[in-house]
């Protein structure tokens, strides 16, 4: 049986339950064929051929919704608040959302949205009709309110139109001022994210001491939250090696440091890259200038700087860094060869391979290997996320002909430096394909960016698209990690908006999303853990990887002899719990 994502159906469609959210109206408590009052909202005349009534879900789901055939303006429907007041609505709830569904016949795609309590506008769009998104299938809208000061408990919603047909569900305030007690675990998104056992990491940001100290609230959020880190410079070439043979490890070894006291895991960040490379071999990653006093550096010298670099660094993390970005980013842009040639792909024209050739990647991930077998070896890359795209598909292909020619790669990571708007169908249907190959896939850089910094509504959208991203990572065995690029958006590479943290360390609408999405997902599967993990090679395999009893992974492609040799304690084995005494 392999991991089930659960998703929380409401009564239509769309709404997931986030935690700083309200529900308004449901319509549950109604019946269907209960008729709702349309008010025409000037003139409170109620006289209108404008109608709103109760039915079931038009797309056969199980929940009554607000159907509405509006027929002249400024009519909106007119229900009563109960429970929440107007003044609770004023008190911290920034925004506005529903579910609205339109039929297919409805072909005029911007309208005008409106709301009230009152005779006061909750939301007032003025002059401006706005996309409504897709007919046919219901959307989830956010609408940014105005504080309201009325105690009135008539709330009228609609759109401004004399020939529209939709309906509506789950209207919901949204408070944009959530916080969150990084000191009760049950608010982190670690504690849920260690219950699902998936790699739940942030890319720590260098050369700030406040990030390695734990008595500061960078080093706090990054430790609460976060089960995996990786240095978003730190462990580089540039950074590592500044000059032949000598090495610079002051930054690396605070990070290490921070995640051994923190127990966190650490992905290394990156052993073979054209960027920030070793300053001494290269002017610009691609130009072998440097060596020989500027001639340049033969094959064979390429290749031992290389496997010295890769040794020394691997050896004196042995056992500390769990998994290691090993050649990052070697395919080159332009990927327009696998249109005509499907099974092809092109290599970067970076220094190593146009000193080395194309096997310089072979040897890196062999010199890995030997240097320290028990690390986890992956490659590494950005524009490859989405089926379909050439980049993508030349990653896979690149991936097969390693795999193919016994390379030791154990994993695939996807950058997934994104924008809103993500296609998650599109990131599933690329990376499930890597479980047949027998590898494991994180998403390794994850960032989604909005189109206007502190837009709030954008941020919802953003919370939902790194939701749906997480669905996807839960929902596949072989999908290892979700690590997102940064901590706050202040300190990001990319703006505006990318992160899960604000500039203050204060959580995003995005956390939310994250932390409801990990949470449901662990309560759903907490019982039976030991079916969840599942490894089609492994049985048949001399080779198990071996998983603790949360599920994270212990031990990659121990020899299936040497099973008893663990040390003590219950672990699990081709999906099934094995005690070892
Ligand atoms: O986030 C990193 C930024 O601080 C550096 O200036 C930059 C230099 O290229 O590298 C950034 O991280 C990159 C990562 O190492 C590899 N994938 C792309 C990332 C964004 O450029």
């Amino acid at each position: 049986m392999t991991r089930k994502f659960i998703s929380i159906i409401c009564a239509a469609a769309t709404l997931t339950a986030i935690a700083d959210e309200k529900i308004l109206f449901d319509f549950e408590d109604y019946s269907v064929g209960d008729k709702v009052a349309m008010r025409d909202y000037y003139s409170e005349d109620g006289s209108t051929a404008s109608k709103a009534e109760i039915t079931n879900d038009p797309t056969g789901k199980p929940g009554k919704v607000l159907h509405v055939k509006n027929a002249s303006w400024n009519t909106l429907a007119e229900l009563n608040l109960t429970g929440v007041t107007a003044e609770d609505i004023a008190d911290g709830y920034g925004l506005i959302a529903f579910d609205l569904y339109r039929p297919n016949t409805e072909t005029d795609h911007y309208r005008q949205f409106r709301c009230g309590i009152g005779d006061e506008y909750l939301h007032n769009v003025d002059n401006e009709f706005v996309f409504q998104g897709e007919t046919g299938k219901w959307v989830s809208r956010t609408y940014p309110i105005n504080p309201v000061n009325t105690t009135s408990d008539k709330f009228y919603i609609g759109f401004n139109s004399i020939d529209m047909e939709y309906y509506l569900d789950n209207i919901r305030i949204i408070s944009t001022e959530s916080d969150y007690d990084m000191t009760n675990p049950e608010e982190t998104l670690r504690h849920h994210a260690d219950k699902c056992g998936i790699g739940f990491g942030c890319a720590v940001p260098a050369w700030n001491d406040d990030v390695v100290d734990d008595n500061n609230i960078a080093a706090q959020t990054i430790y609460s939250n976060f089960n995996i880190i990786v240095g978003e410079n730190q462990m580089k070439p540039a950074y590592l090696q500044p000059e032949k043979g000598k090495f610079s490890w002051w930054d690396a070894d605070r990070l290490v440091g921070l995640a051994e006291r923190h127990g966190m895991e650490i992905r290394g960040h990156t052993l073979v890259w054209h960027s920030q490379t070793l300053p001494w071999v290269t002017s610009d990653g691609y130009k072998n200038d440097k060596g020989n006093g500027g001639k340049g550096y033969t094959r064979d010298e390429l290749l031992k700087i290389m496997k010295d670099h890769i040794t020394t660094v691997m050896t004196r993390y042995k056992g500390k860094i769990r998994e290691w970005d090993v050649v990052n980013e070697c395919l080159d842009d332009d990927q327009s060869i696998v249109y005509s040639q499907p099974s092809k792909y092109n290599m970067r024209k970076s220094v190593w391979y146009n000193v080395i050739g194309e096997d310089f990647l072979d040897s890196a991930f062999v010199y890995a290997h030997r240097a320290d077998p028990e690390a986890i070896l992956y490659i590494n890359d950005y524009g490859a996320d989405f089926k379909g795209d050439a980049k993508t598909e030349a990653y896979y292909n690149l991936v097969k002909r390693l795999l193919k020619s016994n390379i030791p790669v154990h994993g695939v990571g996807f950058q997934c430096h994104l924008g809103l708007g993500v296609d998650a169908a599109k990131f599933e249907n690329n990376v499930k394909r890597y479980a047949d190959l027998g590898v494991e896939v994180s998403l390794t850089e994850l960032d989604i960016t909005t189109w206007e910094a502190g837009n709030y509504e954008q941020h919802i959208r953003q919370g939902e698209d790194y939701k749906a991203l997480m669905d996807v990572a839960l929902k596949h065995d072989h999908i290892r990690n979700f690590v997102v690029w940064g901590v706050t958006d202040d300190k990001s590479w990319r703006s505006p908006d990318p992160l899960l943290f604000n500039s203050e360390y204060k959580p995003k609408y995005a956390f939310f999303a994250l932390r409801n999405t990990l949470e449901a997902w662990a309560n759903e599967h907490a019982a039976g853990i030991e079916e969840t993990i599942s490894d089609k090679n492994q049985a048949t395999s001399p080779f198990v990887n071996v998983y603790d009893i949360t599920g994270r992974l212990v031990k990659h492609g121990l020899e299936r002899g040497q099973i008893n040799s663990l040390e003590p304690g219950l672990y699990i084995i081709d999906r099934k719990k094995i005690l070892i005494r």
